[in-house]
């Protein structure tokens, strides 16, 4: 990948024709990765430069891969919120001499991290805290204390307890050889187990949430929304359905119609294509 390519400057408003041609060929990338539905790591890589957005700060270094969803939360967040930023995507099949030293050298080698001067955040909760305070004033994260206190309490819980169940038992054992289980009959058991933790949130989710509510806080939409939005999505590698959950279902199509969502998930899209044509010609 050339290194206009690998780089976006969240300070100019993005386009989905700006983004689509160098996310899409990542995506293909990744996919094309899939022949055997089972892959040991998420791809994309590229070198980057730091460069000045015109004012004092340097723009923010963002390492992501874009199809992990707490990656593109952080990234949804800077666009809309237009903080300046650069993207630099990790490619972890390419082997640790190819990872950035940033990534290298953070105790547990995982994206997304940013960094911004001489902070280095990790882990998607902790880095959007980051974010809120010193870029937004907690803008997204709801007008009261109390809502934005919850939206920051349902932004961890999704990234732990709702990630676990969605992403690391249900689908990843199915696609991911670093999250498959050796044994075949514990890998299903696992699956299985993911499944039902999986009914158990949604179900959760529609009656305690969003029964009353148009939104998980309440009638305004918040990072928590895109947060959890995001990992749901993840379903959608299996083809997945919500419509035993009419009101997470609707309220999904709510918060997909952000602006800047269709930018960040552009890379899942293609993703989703591919393992389609894959399953037809299978
Ligand atoms: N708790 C972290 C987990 C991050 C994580 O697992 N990131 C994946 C994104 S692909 C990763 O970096 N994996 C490293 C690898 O595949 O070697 C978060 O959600 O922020």
């Amino acid at each position: 990948m050339d290194e206009e390519n690998s780089k976006e400057n969240g300070e100019t408003p993005h386009s989905d024709t700006d983004d689509e041609e160098p996310i899409d060929r990542e995506a293909a990338h990744f996919a094309s990765k899939f022949a055997s539905r089972r892959h040991s790591a998420m791809v994309f890589s590229s070198s980057m430069k730091a460069g000045h957005n015109g004012f004092h700060r340097r723009p923010v270094e963002l390492y992501l891969v874009r199809i992990y969803p707490a990656c593109r939360a952080v990234w949804f967040y800077m666009l809309q919120h237009n903080i300046p930023h650069i993207l630099v995507d990790i490619d972890f099949s390419q082997g640790e001499s190819q990872l950035p030293d940033v990534v290298r050298k953070q105790p547990h080698r995982e994206v997304p991290i940013i960094v911004d001067g001489d902070f280095v955040v990790f882990d998607g909760p902790a880095i959007l805290t980051y974010l809120a305070t010193t870029y937004t004033h907690h803008a997204g994260y709801g007008i009261t204390m109390q809502t934005r206190m919850l939206s920051e309490s349902i932004v961890s819980w999704a990234n732990s307890e709702l990630h676990r169940a969605v992403g690391f038992n249900y689908i990843y054992p199915q696609f991911l050889d670093k999250y498959t289980l050796p044994d075949e009959r514990a890998n299903e058991a696992l699956i299985e187990h993911g499944l039902k933790q999986l009914s158990h949130h949604l179900e959760l989710l529609e009656m305690k949430y969003l029964e009353k509510s148009t939104f998980l806080t309440g009638n305004r939409i918040t990072i928590a929304d895109t947060y959890v939005a995001t990992i749901l999505l993840q379903t959608e590698w299996l083809g997945t359905k919500l419509s035993m959950w009419p009101h997470v279902e609707k309220w999904l199509s709510r918060v997909k119609n952000q602006v800047f969502w269709d930018v960040v998930h552009s890379s899942h899209t293609v993703f989703l294509r591919e393992l389609e044509s894959r399953a037809l010609f299978d």
